[in-house]
């Protein structure tokens, strides 16, 4: 089954938007397969965000994502990379479409609350940047569970 890794980074935190944010991807039926809050360091933020190591905004989105803990996720579904991008929204969040988290929560082209994978190879490297094979989980939420 396919998987993507999200950041809700600094701006989701501070704002208090984890909650709801993370509810648009559970309403949507995205399973999640792993969750933590971390703080990332420079060298970390360098390795995740590789492609941008020569871009003028580099330095300030370093010192935007480290600025506080971020939430990362692993969700797991059909098509969940290329459905999670477009619940997130462009970039911009100015020209983020109607309905869209970025559209919906905010007004930045950097702080634009939430990261998610831009390809299947993008997940697949992310993920491993972030999360050890132990810290996800297979199990059927359709499980009956036992009540006392
Ligand atoms: P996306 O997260 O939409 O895939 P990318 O991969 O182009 O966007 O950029 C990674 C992150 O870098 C963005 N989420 C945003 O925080 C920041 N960023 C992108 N473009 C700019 C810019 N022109 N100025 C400042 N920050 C930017």
């Amino acid at each position: 089954m396919e998987r993507t890794l999200v950041i809700l980074k600094p701006d989701t935190v501070q704002r208090k938007l984890i909650g709801r944010i993370i509810q648009r991807f559970e309403d949507k039926g995205f399973k999640i397969v792993g969750m933590k809050m971390i703080w990332i360091d420079r060298d970390l933020a360098t390795k995740h965000y590789e492609a941008h190591v020569n871009k003028p905004f580099f330095n300030s989105l370093l010192e935007f994502i480290t600025s506080l803990p971020v939430v990362v996720m692993v969700l797991e579904g059909t098509d969940v990379v290329e459905q999670v991008r477009k619940m997130v929204g462009s970039t911009d969040c100015r020209k983020a479409e109607v309905g869209t988290i970025r559209f919906d929560f905010g007004l930045s082209i950097q702080n634009n609350l939430v990261h998610a994978s831009e390809s299947i190879q993008d997940a697949e490297r992310e993920i491993k940047i972030f999360f050890k094979e132990e810290e996800l989980f297979s199990y059927d939420p359709y499980k009956p569970l036992s009540t006392v």
